[in-house]
């Protein structure tokens, strides 16, 4: 950072600020991580002085003698680490790779089928407010009231019913496993295309701690900067009868030059993900989003599908008498970093709703394991509880315990 700080220093303080403010803070949304340091390094990298429209080889700018290797790289790692066919390392965020999944296979109009977005979807799964709402047909499925849960047969139902062209599962704030296997058979029966979206996911998938939809669904669509651990950006993998279709959709149908320093930070990324040390860290997610799960059950609070298999938590904060929002707002003041979420049939708005997701990708590259899960749930208990009585005080104290805790797991 010393030319920044040279040559701007009011910018450098604030982007020193937010590296202090991460590692004081337990940063818990399920979607947010810590890139190792050799990931930032590819991704502040000259490689963003590049222009490189087009795919290795065959390229509109010159120029690419050591951009066509990196990106070359990226996708054989991608095809290495889960086992696809094919691989395109090009869309600049996991929205814009959904966009181009429709544009691939499907037309304006089209019936399309996705997990509510207030169950747990994704905006790209057809919600009405997005452009995949506006210009398809979207159908949405639910989780059980009872349960928490997708029930595969009113999938099954609703599919056979409307017959999409284009499946998604997966989405946001689903704290179970994803049944890839029985969403195919429903896909295949239909005439459908499977989606898979395992940005939440896709670390685990890759670290063998949840099942991979490889063999399943046809496309599948990630971000690479949540469990995965990379820069921000995307990949679509799919098998071979959809490559060209797939690229084409990505480059020239809806993006122009890819950006080649975060495609430098996938490569890494997809890197540490092939190593042992990579399964043992998936693993370890799971086993302290369980940990917490449990802790938190103890102190009164209510999980939505009663706890969870993956990475994360939706709490449905109404048994304590508080919305997600100054739930949430309490918390960053005690140190503890989440976002307030819908909860499936929540009756309060989506800027003021009932939940509060919580995940353990950040904590887990922090060092954190299952024994400090019952601190952690403590916490979260007292500044609700401060919260309740306005007790700022309270939220401070607790705030300078985590810095504490923190301080013995240092940032690498
Ligand atoms: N913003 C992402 C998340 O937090 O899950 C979804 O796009």
């Amino acid at each position: 950072m010393s030319s920044l700080r040279l040559v701007d220093p009011e910018l450098a303080a604030l982007v020193e600020g937010e590296e202090q403010r991460q590692h004081d803070t337990l940063r818990m949304i399920a979607s947010e991580n810590y890139v190792s340091r050799a990931v930032l390094e590819a991704t502040g990298s000259v490689l963003t002085n590049k222009y490189s429209e087009g795919y290795p080889g065959k390229r509109y700018y010159e120029g690419q003698r050591f951009v066509d290797p990196i990106e070359e790289l990226a996708i054989a790692r991608a095809r290495h680490v889960f086992g696809v066919e094919h691989a395109n390392v090009q869309p600049y965020s996991g929205s814009p790779a959904n966009l181009a999944v429709y544009l691939a296979l499907a037309k304006p109009g089209d019936t399309v089928m996705g997990m509510a977005l207030p169950m747990g979807g994704h905006l790209t799964h057809g919600w009405p407010v997005s452009a995949t709402g506006k210009w398809f047909r979207p159908v949405q499925y639910s989780v059980r009231r009872e349960t928490g849960r997708v029930d595969l047969d009113e999938v099954r139902d609703l599919a056979l019913r409307e017959r999409p062209r284009l499946i998604f599962c997966g989405g946001t704030a689903i704290p179970r496993t994803i049944d890839f296997p029985r969403f195919a058979e429903i896909a295949r029966e239909v005439g459908a295309v499977l989606v898979a979206d395992i940005a939440h996911i896709a670390g685990l998938v890759a670290g063998g701690a949840h099942p991979s939809p490889v063999g399943h669904a046809e496309i599948i669509s990630t971000t690479t900067h949540k469990t995965l651990r990379g820069p921000r950006g995307a990949m679509l993998m799919c098998t071979a009868e959809h490559a060209s279709a797939i690229d084409k959709a990505v480059f020239p149908g809806l993006q122009g030059g890819p950006h080649n320093h975060t495609t430098a930070g996938i490569a890494v990324a997809l890197g540490e993900a092939s190593q042992d040390s990579f399964k043992v860290y998936a693993q370890q997610v799971v086993a302290n989003a369980r940990a917490l799960a449990s802790a938190l059950l103890e102190h009164g609070f209510d999980l939505v599908s009663g706890g969870t298999d993956n990475h994360l938590l939706l709490l449905d904060l109404t048994g304590k008498g508080i919305g997600g929002k100054p739930a949430a707002k309490a918390l960053d003041r005690a140190g503890i970093e989440t976002n307030y979420n819908t909860v499936p049939y929540d009756t309060r708005k989506p800027f003021d709703p009932s939940g509060l997701r919580l995940g353990t990708p950040a904590l887990t590259t922090r060092g954190l394991t299952e024994s400090a899960m019952p601190q952690v749930a403590s916490w979260i208990s007292r500044a609700v509880d401060a919260a309740l009585k306005s007790d700022d005080d309270a939220l401070d104290v607790i705030a300078g315990e985590v810095r504490e805790l923190l301080s013995s797991y240092p940032l690498r």
